[in-house]
């Protein structure tokens, strides 16, 4: 089996070499081959720099250095973009650098993959857990994910979750000049948009670690920016 996993960073200098070190110890025992693409957006904390040295300890990872800070919807894409054309991958596993999502799940997404188009680890089953959330995030992050499944009309109970593994030929069927959002929002317009292909997506319980270090990325503007296409989305029923 072939693996791509793809990887947004910005300032994530503390936590990608240990991620990137428990990834490939836990890839290497399901796969045949496998790729890392790192997408880094210009990190003014040096992670870019980070990533090459990592490149260096491990030939499978390709570290992509984009000019600026452009969303993780942007990296994903052009990521995906570039798993699919340099290395025809059979399974293409997105995933966070701040270890809130554990490499050793990945196994057991791809053994439930079987019959689906797709996996999330979602954090909204029984077995399921989220460490170290105080209530806003709690609050938000319930709020984003009821008002994504309302207006993507998506029955996906954790649709923000950024832990998905895809089958080549799910990824190979989306034109991702037609999905507009560049930032987080790009996860919900995703999966909106596999829906409408007909595809079928399963959930997985997943054990969700808040970072402990850096800092969370989703503002205000995301905040806005992932509004305005629940909005979209609800309006123009794309
Ligand atoms: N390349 C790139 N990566 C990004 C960008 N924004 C976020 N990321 C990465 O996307 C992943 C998710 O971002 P986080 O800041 O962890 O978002 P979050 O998980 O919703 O927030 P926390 O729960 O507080 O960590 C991380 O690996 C980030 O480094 C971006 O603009 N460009
Ligand atoms: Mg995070």
């Amino acid at each position: 089996m072939k693996i791509a996993i793809v990887i947004p960073t910005f300032n994530e200098k503390d936590t990608l070499p240990n991620l990137i070190d428990k990834l490939v110890l836990e890839i290497k025992k399901i796969a045949e081959k496998f790729m890392i693409i790192i997408m880094d957006d210009a990190s003014p904390d040096g992670t870019g720099k980070i990533a090459e040295n990592l490149n260096k300890k491990y030939e499978n990872i390709t570290v992509v250095h984009r000019s600026s800070k452009m969303g993780i919807g942007a990296a994903y894409k052009e990521g995906f973009r570039i798993a699919l054309d340099r290395f025809d991958p059979d399974l293409v596993v997105q995933m966070d650098a701040d270890l809130s999502h554990d490499p050793a799940e990945i196994p057991g997404m791809i053994e439930k993959i079987q019959g689906c188009d797709y996996a999330i680890a979602s954090r909204h089953l029984p077995s399921s857990s989220i460490l170290g959330w105080g209530l806003q995030r709690k609050l938000i992050h319930s709020f984003a994910g009821t008002a994504a499944r309302l207006c993507a009309r998506i029955d996906i109970k954790d649709p923000t979750s950024g832990f998905r593994i895809f089958r080549k030929n799910v990824l190979k069927k989306v034109n991702f000049s037609e999905i507009r959002s560049e930032g987080f929002a790009f996860q919900v317009e995703l999966l909106c948009y596999l829906k409408k292909l007909g595809l079928r997506g399963i959930e997985i319980p997943t054990k969700f670690v808040n970072r402990k270090e850096g800092k969370s990325k989703m503002d205000l503007d995301e905040a806005l920016q992932f509004m305005k296409m629940c909005w979209r989305l609800l309006v123009n029923r794309i």
